[in-house]
């Protein structure tokens, strides 16, 4: 597949997506997500990869949201087009997604590493939903996922104001899972990813299929789930590997069966 506005790697189990809009900051446009779904759908059912790593460049994941394409649209036209709901067949894979963020995500950007089960950050990076300044409001999840991850007076401040944050505050309010020396980004996410890779596929795509839930129901309710999850996982070769292997003080060979 030819592929205008990503670049893609592998590093064995892991699948490292560039998003590839150098002039325009990594502007989100139709064409963009449509590639990456495409690129992505097919390898979320490989056994052989273990992981989705999406990152930008240096300078920006994503500024956005691609302005252009969005500002002469009308109501209807954006009704009939359910413009964006592409984007929830990426919510939709099920390999663990991580998003290294580098500079600028903001708006769109700021979601779509929101809609990535982690993210690790560069020193560097900024965070924000100013779509306030545009006129509109977050549309790719903002109002929801970050009011979830941040809670409602950070993301209340955040999506009001139009204000950025720095990677420093993005950690201590939760929406980032570490920050990192811009220079060793893609080394720490890539590390990372491949040691989420190295598990039991199953086992991978269980556990953050389980967390999602604590987003979503009661604590009662998620924690059924969660014990139900875990029961079904004795069915498989990989449960019986993993425990074996402990016991037998060697490590562990996941076929993802
Ligand atoms: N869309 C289109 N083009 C963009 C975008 C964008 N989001 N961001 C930057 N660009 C372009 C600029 O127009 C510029 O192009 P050119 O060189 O042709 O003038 C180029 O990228 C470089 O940008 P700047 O010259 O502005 O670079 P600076 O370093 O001066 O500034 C900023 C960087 C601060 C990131 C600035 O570019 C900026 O503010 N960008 C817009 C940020 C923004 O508002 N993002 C939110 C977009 S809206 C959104 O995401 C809503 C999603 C909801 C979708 C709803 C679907 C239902």
């Amino acid at each position: 597949m030819h592929l205008n506005h990503l670049k893609v790697d592998r590093d064995d189990r892991v699948v490292i997506v560039h998003l590839h809009r150098p002039q325009v900051l990594n502007a989100l446009n139709s064409e963009l997500m449509n590639e990456l779904i495409d690129t992505l759908a097919p390898l979320d059912r490989d056994p052989g990869v273990g992981c989705f790593l999406i990152t930008g460049s240096q300078r920006a994941f994503a500024a956005g949201a691609d302005i252009s394409e969005m500002a002469s649209k009308t109501a209807p036209e954006m009704f009939a087009e359910d413009y964006f709901a592409g984007w929830e067949r990426f919510t939709a894979l099920r390999t663990p997604k991580l998003a290294a963020v580098s500079g600028y995500a903001l708006g769109g950007g700021c979601e779509l590493a929101m809609m990535c089960d982690t993210i690790i950050a560069a020193d560097t990076a900024v965070f924000g939903q100013p779509e306030i300044k545009l006129g509109v409001i977050p549309g790719i999840g903002g109002t929801q996922r970050l009011t979830r991850l941040v809670g409602k007076a950070k993301a209340m401040d955040l999506i009001l104001t139009g204000r950025t944050m720095d990677a420093a505050e993005a950690e201590r309010s939760g929406l980032v899972s570490r920050v990192v020396p811009a220079d060793r980004l893609l080394d720490e996410a890539t590390a990372a990813a491949r040691t989420i890779a190295s598990y039991s596929k199953p086992a991978s795509m269980a556990a953050r299929e389980a967390v999602d839930r604590a987003l979503e129901v009661g604590l009662a309710e998620g924690s059924r789930f969660e014990r139900r999850v875990f029961h079904a996982l004795f069915a498989g070769e990989d449960q019986k590997e993993g425990m074996r292997a402990f016991l037998e003080k060697r490590p562990p060979d996941f076929t993802g069966h």
